[in-house]
């Protein structure tokens, strides 16, 4: 988690020196976790624009799909199969919401946070089932953490 802060650090410090570059995170589907089962590990990054995030099924059982209306403005859907190993590439600014359709109730869902979020309202206003709700609560609060440190 501390890693992928940094880099999110680090990438908007090359941004500021005129040469940024694109940037890889990885976001691995897991059975277990080291905060519990049935995960997306890390289940929030934040990066800027033009990085990639790629989903990757470390385990077997899972896919990664955009929770509707956890998207930006005019931003496709993604809805990967299980087992598929998809890797996005963000251009608009704003919070995205996935989930792995077989373990959404489980609270197996991930927050991708590119660049300054405008979003961050109608994301939050989104209803989950079971302990989605309050895994996305608990990512929101790193958003904001995160949102805070950067100014
Ligand atoms: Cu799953």
């Amino acid at each position: 988690m501390r890693k992928m802060m940094m880099l999110g650090a680090l990438v908007a410090g090359l941004g500021m020196a005129g040469a940024a570059q694109a940037a890889e995170v990885q976001i691995k589907m897991l059975n277990k976790g080291t905060e519990g089962v049935m995960v997306f590990e890390p289940a929030f990054v934040k990066i800027a624009p033009g990085d990639t995030v790629r989903f990757v099924p470390a385990d077997k059982g899972h896919n990664v799909e955009t929770i509707e209306t956890m998207l930006p403005e005019g931003t496709q859907a993604v809805v990967g199969k299980v087992n598929e190993e998809i890797a996005i590439t963000y251009e608009k600014p704003g919070v995205y919401g996935y989930k792995c359709k077989p373990h959404y109730g489980m609270g197996m869902v991930a927050m991708v946070a590119v660049g300054d979020a405008t979003n961050v309202a109608q994301a939050k206003a989104v209803t989950h089932p079971g302990k989605a709700k309050q895994v996305f609560a608990s990512l929101f609060d790193k958003l904001a953490t995160t949102t805070a440190a950067a100014k």
